[in-house]
């Protein structure tokens, strides 16, 4: 436990957040804010990228005194090496979850789905027309088979560049072109990416930075955008949905059962589960009144979206959600989830439960999730959840009251409809919107929470600000999950909390001042989202000339620092709450804090301070209308009956 009195309030910021984490403290549960102040005097040349362990002559550690290590790699060989292999880390975790949607495609296309069929065949005839798959006079299945192997061969190419990249503005295309860094194969690239940082292959940290950016356009217009394709062909595109957020989802007398994770396939089949009435009536025949079915991180967001299934936290919550003592079960599969649940789950009842082959954790349950008979896996596992509620201790049981009511599900096609409807459907009242002054500009704001910061208070300082000056906020991640559980992701949040323009907006539209876009995947609809306000015109013909940023306020994953990488490659400008572990080499920073611009035309920022950030963030936007000739807000003239009448004359 930490030296100093614990004051949860030093740690987490949210009301539910506080109280649970109190009940741990008082309960003797370690939970990841005191493993943080145990690891507090984290080591300086991991912090700053300086340090090797790639071959076993190191690890090495760059020093004033020995500025070279055993096989002579300087700084900047060594920073640039290391933040190649997180891009890599980030584009891997976020493909192999497309790759094993698109699988699932395929055995769909074949007839042996295991139970999951093509729920969206607009989103399916879409993506067959973007990619020149043809369409007419041929079955859904037929379309859906040419479709999934042109994606797996996306993760193979070996001689030639991504298709999905066509998907992108042309004047982008063609700076990846010029810039040599078009990615062939998603495989390809995150096997020659780990190759070229082996021992004694490349060490110009020029070309391995380029390589960095080359591997994170296969994440973010590659293996993301394919995963959030398929997962609209398969489960729905998602459309405005309302629902909660926060622990207070969790029921008192309800069997709770936690999903987490990120990979769709198996939340899917629990939602589907969980409201089957005979499983529901076991769950009655327990003592229970009903089920609870909630996530946790970005499978949180994935079911949200769909499903409008509640949200119970964020990536920090995943222990606090089992210390409230009310969760039967906790089923997990891939990325985010903590080697430290089963520990915090022994102190309860709760089971945690393991479903992948490839994701296993010491003290869980290994229970693989057979996506080939998903129904059925699907009921076992929330039949475990009933069977676990008797085990429930009274005693210690405090569900927090919090949840907020949250509009989830904004898609790009859904925010088209929102703002022309059925017949107008389109990006124009937006881009009419920022070329008048209303809206300043959009900030996607994404990633994870990190216990080196007061959770979410960055993220909700910093939009709050945003929203206040008027410029529109597009979240996935956890960083959405802080927003539904401050209550900005209501309509009403317009009204209370925005500038006059973009009040003006959400009002006339309806919708929230912060749009919640889905999970980690999803940030490649925020690129979507780009491209379309491009295409839409008015705004110049590439992304790196609109008013928008990206911020990854909190973060922690690789996964976030290969998401800032392809937004910076896509010409938008990423501000980050903590800097990259580049600060070893004054050269690779420099590269990503100045260089980058005169290629891509953005660059990273770094803004350890929310208000910091949001100035630096108006001032990107302000540049950017500067130079599009739209700085000057456009007064609107509403006519008064004497105005017409003068007009008349
Ligand atoms: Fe040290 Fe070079 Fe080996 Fe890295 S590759 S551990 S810098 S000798
Ligand atoms: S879940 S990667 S903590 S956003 Fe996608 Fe949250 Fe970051 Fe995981």
């Amino acid at each position: 436990m930490a030296s100093k009195p614990f004051n949860p309030s030093d740690f987490v910021s949210d009301p539910a957040s506080l109280q649970v984490l109190g009940k741990a403290s008082s309960e003797c549960i370690e939970t990841c804010y005191d493993r943080m102040d145990l690891q507090k005097n984290q080591c300086k040349f991991g912090k700053t990228g300086i340090c090797c362990r790639i071959c076993h002559m190191g690890p090495c550690r760059i020093t004033k005194k020995a500025p070279r290590s055993v096989c002579g790699a300087d700084a900047d060989t060594i920073v640039a090496r290391n933040y190649l292999r997180e891009v890599v880390g980030g584009c891997a975790a976020h493909s192999d979850h497309g790759r094993h949607l698109v699988l699932r495609l395929k055995k769909v296309a074949l007839g042996e789905g295991g139970g999951y069929e093509i729920k969206d065949e607009k989103a399916l005839r879409k993506a067959a027309t973007d990619y020149g798959v043809i369409d007419s006079d041929r079955s859904k299945e037929e379309i859906a088979l040419d479709l999934a192997n042109l994606f797996l061969e996306e993760f193979m190419l070996q001689e030639s560049t991504l298709r999905t990249l066509q998907l992108a503005p042309l004047k982008q295309q063609n700076v990846w072109k010029q810039t040599g860094v078009e990615p062939l194969g998603i495989d390809r690239m995150a096997v020659e990416s780990m190759h070229r940082t082996t021992m004694g292959v490349d060490h110009d940290y020029h070309n391995l930075i380029l390589q960095a950016f080359r591997t994170s356009l296969a994440d973010g217009w590659g293996g993301s955008r394919i995963a959030m394709i398929v997962s609209d062909i398969l489960f729905g595109s998602p459309s405005p949905v309302k629902s909660d957020a926060n622990l207070g989802v969790l029921g008192d007398n309800t069997v709770n059962i936690l999903v987490h994770g990120h990979e769709p396939e198996l939340s899917e089949m629990l939602t589907v589960a969980a409201s089957d009435p005979k499983i529901v009536d076991k769950a009655k025949a327990a003592g229970a009144e009903g089920i609870t079915l909630a996530g946790i991180c970005c499978t949180a967001n994935e079911i949200l979206m769909r499903h409008g299934i509640p949200l119970a936290g964020s990536f920090l919550q995943q222990e606090l959600a089992i210390v409230t003592g009310a969760v039967e079960v906790m089923i997990i599969d891939v990325q985010c989830c903590m080697p430290s649940l089963p520990e915090v789950a022994s102190a309860y009842h709760t089971e945690i439960i393991s479903t992948t082959d490839m994701a296993k954790t010491a003290g869980a349950t290994h229970l693989a999730f057979d996506s080939d008979k998903a129904i059925d896996s699907a009921k076992m596992l929330i039949e475990r959840a009933i069977d676990n509620y008797k085990n429930r201790d009274p005693a210690k049981v405090a569900i927090p009251s919090e949840q907020s009511p949250v509009i989830g599900g904004f898609s790009v096609d859904a925010i088209k409809y929102m703002l022309g409807g059925t017949f107008r459907a389109s990006f124009r009242p937006l881009n009419d919107a920022i070329i008048a002054g209303r809206i300043k500009g959009v900030a996607g704001i994404v990633g994870c929470n990190n216990p080196k910061t007061k959770t979410d208070s960055y993220i909700n300082t910093l939009t709050r600000e945003l929203v206040r000056q008027n410029v529109l906020v597009l979240k996935t991640g956890c960083a959405a999950v802080a927003s539904a559980k401050e209550g900005m992701m209501r309509p009403e949040a317009a009204l209370e909390e925005a500038g006059e323009g973009l009040k003006e907006v959400c009002e006339a539209v309806g919708m929230p001042p912060v749009l919640h876009m889905g999970s980690c995947v999803d940030n490649s609809r925020i690129l979507e989202a780009a491209a379309e306000i491009v295409s839409e015109g008015g705004l110049g013909d590439d992304m790196s000339q609109l008013p928008a940023v990206g911020v990854a306020p909190e973060w922690m994953s690789e996964k976030a620092v290969a998401i800032g990488t392809y937004f910076v490659a896509s010409g938008i400008d990423v501000i980050l709450g903590q800097p990259f572990a580049v600060g070893g080499s004054d050269n690779v920073k420099k590269y990503l804090n100045e260089e980058a611009a005169q290629q891509f035309g953005a660059t990273f920022h770094d803004c350890e301070d929310p208000h910091q950030a949001a100035t630096k963030i108006i001032e990107i936007l302000d540049n950017a209308r500067e130079k599009l000739g739209i700085n000057k807000k456009q007064e609107r003239k509403l006519y008064d009956m004497k105005d017409r009448r003068e007009l008349d004359v």
